[in-house]
Order: structure tokens, then sequence, then C-alpha cells
């Protein structure tokens, strides 16, 4: 599958890239948002604010899910400023918060002193040379006992799915370190609620060419008095049906041929037992041979379809690119 997000070198706009570089030069703290929902993180976000204001990002919007534990109080009180969300979730908090950013950069933390603020200018960096998406890999390093064992597999399991069905290596899909200029999150079509936001943002970045990077980071523990609102089990296998539902327009041929060759496989394994049966025991089994062969139908159509989508997908994809190159070169004929 073609893949344009997934570079970990330079973008591929070349000359133009250099261009937004010399204009761009070093990002200056005031034109970034530091972005932080949170839900009861009282035992850290006064640290975590802090930690950001010490950097010198003076600008920090806490959007909070209706802790009752005084994390907005906490907050506020550390000069941040406090919206709280109309709904519920994590996802539904960072896309209604990102309606009131103003600033052309965000830089994306959880409340919960898991991330380092010294980290800041790494994950800002790439973003001065041109590039529009950046994930913190937490897995650089990480202390030992900041992700439990199951944790890891998970985030493992769901990295390599991540790469197998949309086609990027970003390392760690599921962090929750991102920094991106506002331009390019604007361009993504996000609507996860809860935990998959993260998921969303990557498989977006993929399909709307979104130059992305991974910048290495540190991770660690989550203090004792703080909780996670994350359920490992839940939350993991509901990431993994967005990873596979998001596969639909991103990479049609994966989400239909899978189910495709499932039911010819499906259909295949019946067909053996009928075969089998009649040669070991001179027995028809007449139903179970029509089950076998409108599986195996089935099958093959939902194959042809998956092609037929990716044809589609391809050359809208093709059709896009183009649309921004032109909407680009006229932008710049403006400036000039
Ligand atoms: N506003 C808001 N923030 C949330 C909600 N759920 C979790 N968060 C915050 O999102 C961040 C990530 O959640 P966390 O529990 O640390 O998940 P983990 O890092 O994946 O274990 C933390 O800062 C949480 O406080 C929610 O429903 N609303
Ligand atoms: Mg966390």
């Amino acid at each position: 599958m073609e893949n344009d997000g997934a570079r970990a070198d330079a973008p591929d706009r070349g000359t133009e890239v250099l261009a937004m570089t010399e204009e761009a030069g070093e990002i200056s703290p005031d034109e970034v948002c530091i972005l932080i929902p949170t839900l009861e993180e009282a035992a850290t976000i006064g640290d975590v604010i802090d930690g950001f204001l010490e950097q010198g990002y003076a600008n920090v919007v806490v959007v909070d899910g209706g802790s009752d534990d005084g994390t907005r109080e906490i907050a506020r009180e550390r000069g941040a400023q406090v919206i709280v969300q109309s709904g519920h979730g994590k996802g539904q908090a960072v896309r209604e918060a990102l309606e009131y950013v103003a600033a052309p950069y965000v830089l994306m933390v959880d409340g919960d002193g898991t991330y380092d603020p010294a980290d800041a200018d790494a994950m800002l960096e790439p973003l001065s040379r041109g590039y529009e998406h950046v994930i913190g890999n937490r897995f650089a390093d990480m202390d030992d006992d900041a992700m439990a064992a199951l944790n890891g597999f998970g985030n493992r399991l769901i990295n390599r799915s991540f790469g197998f069905i949309h086609g990027a290596t970003y390392d760690d899909v599921l962090s929750g370190y991102r920094a991106f200029t506002t331009d390019s999150v604007e361009r993504l079509s996000l609507d996860s609620d809860g935990f998959t936001i993260e998921t969303e943002l990557a498989v977006e970045c993929v399909k709307h060419g979104v130059d992305t990077t991974v910048v290495p980071i540190s991770y660690s523990a989550r203090p004792e008095e703080s909780e996670t609102n994350l359920h490992p089990l839940k939350d993991g296998g509901t990431i993994i049906l967005a990873l596979y539902s998001l596969a639909k327009t991103n990479n049609p041929l994966f989400y239909f041929g899978s189910l495709g060759v499932a039911g010819i496989a499906s259909g295949g394994v019946i067909a053996m037992y009928v075969l089998w049966r009649w040669i070991q025991y001179q027995q028809g089994h007449e139903i179970i041979a029509l089950v076998s062969a409108a599986a195996i139908l089935l099958g093959v159509q939902l194959l042809m379809f998956g092609v037929l989508s990716d044809m589609l997908v391809t050359l809208h994809r093709e059709q896009r690119r183009r649309l921004e190159q032109i909407t680009r070169n006229a932008r710049e004929r403006d400036d000039d």
C-alpha cells in the first residue's frame, strides 16, 4: 500500500519544505498551546503545569472531564486556562478543546505526570522543519514499572497491527504525547470519544498524507496516589476494533479482503469435510455442500469488492493530493 505519512526521514516535498524551513525557523513558546485532558488528576496536574511553565510554555489549556478531586481548581491556580468538556471521554475532550485553540502549534500531553515537560522542545522541533505531526515514542526510554506487562503486550500488538493494516511505522501509536500544527489537525476527521483518539489521529495522518515523524521521549510510572482511567482489556479491545473499522476507508483491501479470505477459508474447510465423507463413506451432504459453496462465493465477491474499493481509494488519494498541491500553489502565489 502506498503511504505518505510513514516516512521517518524528511518529507518528500523537497524544495518546498526547505522553503518552509527557512521561513519557519525555530518555534517560539508563545506560538504553542499545551493541551492537557484531565479526569481526576489532582495528584499530578499541578506539577505537570509547573513543568511546562518552567520550560517557558505559558499557554496551557486544561480540558477537564468533570473531576471532583479539585483538578480544575489546582489547574486554575497554576495559571492554566480550564475548560470543562461538554461530553465524555478523552477523545471528546481533545476534539472540543481543539476548537478553542488559536495557537498555530499544539502540544498534547496527559495530566498524569508520566510524560516529561523537558521533552517539549524535542517534540516541537520537527514542526519547525516542516513536519506536521509528531509522536513521542515512550518505548525509547521507559521506566521498568511504567507499563504493566499486559499493556506492553497490547501496545506491541496494536503497533504491529497498525503497521500491517495502515502501512506506516509510528513506533508508538497510542502515545499521549503529540505535537502537531493546528492546520494539519483541522484536516483530519476525528470522531473518537474515548481512548481511541490516539489511534484515530495516527490513522487519519496516514489517510490525509500528514507528514508525521516519531521522537524518542521518556515515560515514567504514574505516582502511587494516582490512578489510570484506562481499562486494559475493555479499552484495548475497543482500540483494536477501531483499528480494524478505520481500515474501511484507509485500506479497504484489508477490510473487505480479510472478511473474504475468512469466507473462502471456512467454505474450503467445509468442502474438505464433505469431500472426505464422500470418499471415505460414500455419504453425500448436499446441504452442507451448498453452505460451503455459498461461503466461498461470498468470500470471492468480498475480495473482489476489496480490490475495487482499493482502486477507488488510490484514485481518490491521488486527486486529493493534486488538489492540495493546487491550493498550496495558489496560496504561495497570493503570498508573493
Ligand atoms: N477530559 C478528560 N480527560 C480524560 C478522560 N479520561 C482520561 N482522561 C485524561 O486523559 C489522559 C490519559 O489518560 P490515562 O488514564 O493516563 O490513560 P493512559 O495514559 O493510556 O493510561 C489523562 O490525563 C487523563 O486524566 C475523560 O473522560 N475526560
Ligand atoms: Mg497516561
